[in-house]
């Protein structure tokens, strides 16, 4: 079995970009994978947040992350702060990333035109905490969306860098996408994302759902009832086909091109069917979050699980290292 790692920051709410982008593929492939899934929270601080509302935070994202099907029999889950290897080895590998490169990381550009206020290091040297999270568990796959690709390559590299300079403990972390590894925002364009306000969140309430879907872009050209729809550039189309029956999938695509259905017709059908969709889960998570001990029991374990581990890793690397009395 090979191992797969892949983390999510407590940075707001579980969205459907996470959901179809990532952790659709962290359920589907726990049978097959040693998996470790974590909650990121070292990560996310790099952003402004409020130290009261963190725990929460923590513990809903792992209440979600169980309601959408991580398993706890199968995966291992935890928090990053619970390991404190993760920074050590952090330390260890700002020693051996070059400079260069991380300059070149496109996310660390955008989110600091995002927050002019805090452009603190760590933001900068997110990649690094990244490659240290992965490869802490010299894990081989990691399952994440498209957006993450250009951090992945800067781990292989710096899993090189280090195996040359030291000699090999680190493999080269291999990408994992779902078939859709970019989920847009409801403006149909952007890429569906928190901090951009235009995200649907996994445990919308019905109303706000519906509310949601009624404002979201769908093909830019159909400017009237009568004007034939694109299905191809359409987001709200993209989001029927995860959503929807194969049939209804198909008629949709057909009667849109003919104009025999309207966008509020088209966006009606897909909340009728996400509100099915993510009923178990909503259920699933009221009652984590009505039962903390059971969401607790599983991280506790999980960190034990990751601590030794991660032990284990540092062992060698300070071996490698000389770092050893
Ligand atoms: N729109 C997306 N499409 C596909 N995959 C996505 N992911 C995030 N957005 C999309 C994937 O979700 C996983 C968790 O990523 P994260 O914790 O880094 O989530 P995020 O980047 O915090 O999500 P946001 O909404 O984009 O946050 P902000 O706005 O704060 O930056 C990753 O595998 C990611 O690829």
């Amino acid at each position: 079995m090979s191992r797969v790692f892949s983390g999510i920051q407590p940075s707001g709410e579980l969205h459907i970009g996470n959901y179809l982008g990532a952790i659709r593929n962290w359920v589907n492939i726990q049978d097959e994978h040693q998996c470790i899934y974590c909650v990121v929270d070292y990560h996310a601080i790099t952003a402004e947040y409020r130290p009261k509302e963190m725990p929460t935070r923590i513990f809903d994202l792992a209440a979600g992350l169980l309601a959408c099907g991580v398993d706890p029999e199968k995966a291992t889950l935890f928090v990053q702060s619970d390991v404190p290897q993760h920074t050590e080895l952090a330390w260890i590998f700002n020693t051996v990333t070059p400079m260069g490169e991380l300059s070149r990381q496109t996310q660390f550009k955008s989110k600091s035109e995002q927050n002019l206020n805090n452009i603190n290091v760590g933001l900068f040297t997110y990649p690094v905490l990244q490659a240290a999270d992965i490869l802490l568990y010299r894990a081989s796959h990691v399952p994440v969306g498209e957006d993450q690709e250009q951090h992945l390559e800067l781990s292989r590299e710096i899993a090189r860098k280090f195996n040359a300079r030291y000699g090999k403990v680190f493999p080269e972390a291999r990408t994992m996408f779902t078939s859709t590894p970019r989920i847009r925002g409801l403006d149909g364009k952007a890429k569906m994302s928190k901090s951009l306000g235009n995200s649907i969140a996994v445990d919308e309430t019905e109303k706000r759902l519906r509310k949601k879907l009624a404002s979201a872009f769908t093909d830019p050209n159909r400017v009237t009832r009568t004007d034939p729809g694109d299905p191809k550039v359409c987001n709200i189309f993209t989001l029927h086909g995860f959503f929807s029956p194969s049939e209804t999938v198909q008629e949709i695509d057909g009667a849109c091109r003919k104009a025999e259905i309207g966008c509020v017709d088209c966006k009606k059908k897909l909340g009728d069917a996400m509100v099915g969709h993510f009923a178990p889960i909503r259920e699933r998570w009221a009652e984590l979050r009505a039962d903390p001990t059971q969401v607790h029991e599983v991280l506790n374990t999980g960190r034990d699980r990751c601590q030794a581990i991660a032990a284990d890793t540092m062992q060698r690397v300070h071996r490698k290292m000389g770092l050893v009395r």
